[in-house]
């Protein structure tokens, strides 16, 4: 018999207590639980009274049998914990600066797994075929056999973690179990500790629960049943399963499975959960203007977020809410897990100084030398050999196909804390977020948007910048590099429902506030016909800060048939002062040129993908589609398949 009665009465014993509705000042532990804890993990869950919490740790423990069981509060000595044993157990080393670790997620797992992410879908529920999604309980009886018996043998950590700031109306309590000091340890450099807030949590109180197991490793710590990897999104039941994979893109839950589950819970409470940074901008007489970006993965969001001289809130996710008819938005995390590629003194200043200083820092996917990491790009020579994410590595060595292999891999990347930067936002933790000034969409496109335009309202602003985002395909994500997909507000591998109600939400959310902020589109890929980028990289810069003066109602533009594009007036003398550059007209004509014909293929690309993978998409989209193209229409007929801002 595989179950005693005294089994039966511990499993069902949260459930007696949440349907008895008794309160419970002491939780009930089950003795299977017990005899796996330390002293001090057996208080720290006592002292937590949450029927579900105790359910969800039962469950995990039974699933994936653990020979330990170790809970972390808030404490610096549990933070440091963490830390420590992420070192001892194997999955991170030291470098020789002090606090700096690094860590490599195997040779088949360096990127979000965007086939076997799916979610969990009882058979009465349907997101569209643009969603990657699998019948609930055939994923539920997959992945729990892939994760059954997968703890054997190791430490089950038990951590608890806040999405955005605590004490705030944007809180949200999440626990996460795996059995990897370097997912905990990620988490605990980028989240705020939330043992203090899941106790205040009210027994129905509602929090996200994460369980990951790297499975079984090999002696370098990578996953070895990677073909195995999956990521399944409940979203009936707040929960995300994640096993046999490392890279924290598919194992830190509270990044990109959190947001899968918040987008569905802000759309069920009026509330947007987005892929985008938050920053503060610095205009004139000491102006702070607020921008939020969304970009897809590894096309300058880190980059525009850290612009040196702004400030910076977060680079990732933003969760947006309103308030006395004002938007605000608070970052979800309190650390950045960026791309390490081309992070150098010149063009990423601040993020460049928090790598070289003593401090906590994991480096992942990375060249590793005489105890020192290095990456392309980086600015300085580097060695001849070394070890990276394949194992030993030496100048000019190459993979079974033949192809070079570079010393660190195109989607390395650094995990470090907020705090560790110069240019943090004084704002950064307040709980109650700060105003929503801008919003910027930004994507890898080649041939067809300027540098920067701002649409004429939020309406078309959210249909024709965010929701008709097509980008060029990059290493953060596992496939092919440089294929142009769409990809909504930079946001379609975590939308977690229908991408019509998406948008309708997102249109939804301006209803009530009195004066929408400004939506700008910004491209930093164009190039000319023989491939050669149009800008610089620090130019972003001045595109940013003429949004700012835009937002700030300082400065005029011209009226194209897509939106307002800058003056070159405007933009010279920001060019100048900011950049020390000399900005020519005629390169300002180059970059501003409206495409006519480009841009009417892109929003024929867009609504065809609309018509056929989406059925709910909102009327409104179709409507503002053709808009945008008559004026297209109209403007070709006067000047021609090119525009200049001059004609205009
Ligand atoms: C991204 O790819 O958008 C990232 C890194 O921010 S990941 O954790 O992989 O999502
Ligand atoms: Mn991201």
């Amino acid at each position: 018999m595989p179950y005693t009665f005294a089994d039966f009465v511990s499993i069902l014993k949260p459930t007696i207590i949440l349907f008895s509705g008794r309160e419970e000042k002491v939780a009930q532990i089950s003795d299977l639980i017990q005899q796996k804890l330390d002293s001090n993990s057996l208080e720290l869950l006592k002292a937590i009274a949450n029927p579900r919490l105790h359910a969800f740790l039962e469950d995990a423990v039974r699933l994936t049998e653990p020979d330990k069981i170790r809970v972390f509060s808030d404490s610096p000595e549990d933070i440091g914990a963490i830390r420590k044993m992420a070192v001892s157990g194997g999955g991170e080393h030291p470098l020789n600066m002090e606090g700096h670790t690094y860590h490599f997620d195997g040779v088949n797992d360096q990127g979000r797994d965007t086939f076997s992410t799916r979610y969990l879908l009882p058979k009465n529920m349907d997101l569209g075929e643009s969603l990657n999604s699998i019948e609930r309980r055939e994923g539920l009886d997959e992945v729990k056999g892939f994760l059954k018996g997968s703890m054997k043998g190791k430490t089950m950590l038990v951590c608890f973690w806040c999405l955005c700031p605590t004490n705030s109306e944007f809180s949200l309590s999440c626990v996460q179990i795996t059995d990897s000091p370097y997912v905990a340890h990620s988490e605990s450099i980028l989240y705020r500790p939330g043992y203090e807030q899941f106790r205040k949590l009210p027994a129905e109180g509602e929090f996200f629960r994460f369980l990951h197991s790297e499975g079984e490793i090999d002696q370098t710590g990578c996953s070895i049943h990677w073909q195995k990897r999956r990521v399944y999104i409940d979203l009936i039941d707040n929960m995300v399963y994640s096993v046999n994979t490392q890279y924290a893109g598919n194992t830190v839950g509270l990044k990109k499975l959190a947001l899968r589950l918040a987008i569905q819970k802000g759309s069920k409470e009026g509330w947007l959960a987005e892929h985008m940074f938050i920053m503060g901008a610095q205009g004139p007489n000491n102006r702070t203007t607020y921008f939020v970006g969304a970009f897809p993965s590894a096309c300058g969001k880190t980059s525009t977020a850290m612009l040196p001289g702004q400030t910076i809130i977060g680079d990732d996710i933003a969760y947006f809410r309103k308030r006395g008819g004002v938007m605000y938005c608070a970052n979800v995390e309190q650390g950045i897990f960026g791309i390490i590629g081309d992070v150098n003194p010149k063009d990423d200043p601040v993020i460049y100084d928090a790598l070289v200083t003593p401090g906590e820092v994991i480096f992942g996917n990375v060249l590793i030398a005489d105890g020192k990491p290095y990456w392309d790009g980086m600015g300085s020579p580097l060695p001849e050999k070394g070890t990276n994410f394949q194992g030993p590595w030496h100048k000019g060595k190459t993979d079974k196909e033949g192809n070079p292999i570079p010393p660190s891999h195109k989607n390395a990347r650094y995990t470090v804390r907020l705090s560790a930067l110069a240019n943090l936002d004084p704002e950064a933790d307040n709980p109650a977020g700060v105003p929503i000034g801008g919003v910027i969409y930004g994507g890898r496109d080649s041939d067809t948007l300027v540098p920067v335009e701002q649409a004429f309202n939020w309406t078309e602003g959210i249909i024709t910048k965010g929701a008709s985002i097509e980008s060029e395909t990059t290493a953060a994500t596992l496939g092919k590099a440089g294929v142009r997909k769409f990809n909504i507000m930079a946001n379609q591998d975590f939308v977690s429902i229908p991408l019509g109600k998406y948008i309708q939400n997102n249109l939804d959310f301006a209803k009530g506030v009195s004066s929408p902020p400004p939506i700008f589109s910004v491209n930093y890929f164009l190039q000319d016909e023989n491939g050669k980028f149009l800008n610089g990289k620090l130019d972003k810069m001045v595109w940013l800060l003429w949004a700012e003066l835009r937002a700030g109602g300082d400065v005029e533009a011209i009226k194209t048939p897509t939106g307002w594009i800058p003056k070159y007036e405007d933009l010279a003398p920001l060019f100048k002062e900011k950049l020390q550059k000399e900005y020519k007209k005629e390169d300002y004509t180059k970059q501003f040129t409206i495409r006519v014909p480009k841009l009417l293929d892109k929003f024929d690309r867009v609504e065809k993908i609309y018509r056929e993978k989406v059925t709910d998409t909102p009327k409104i989209v179709y409507e503002t589609f053709d808009v945008v193209r008559g004026r297209l229409k109209e403007a070709r007929d006067k000047h021609g398949d090119t525009i200049t801002p001059m004609d205009l």
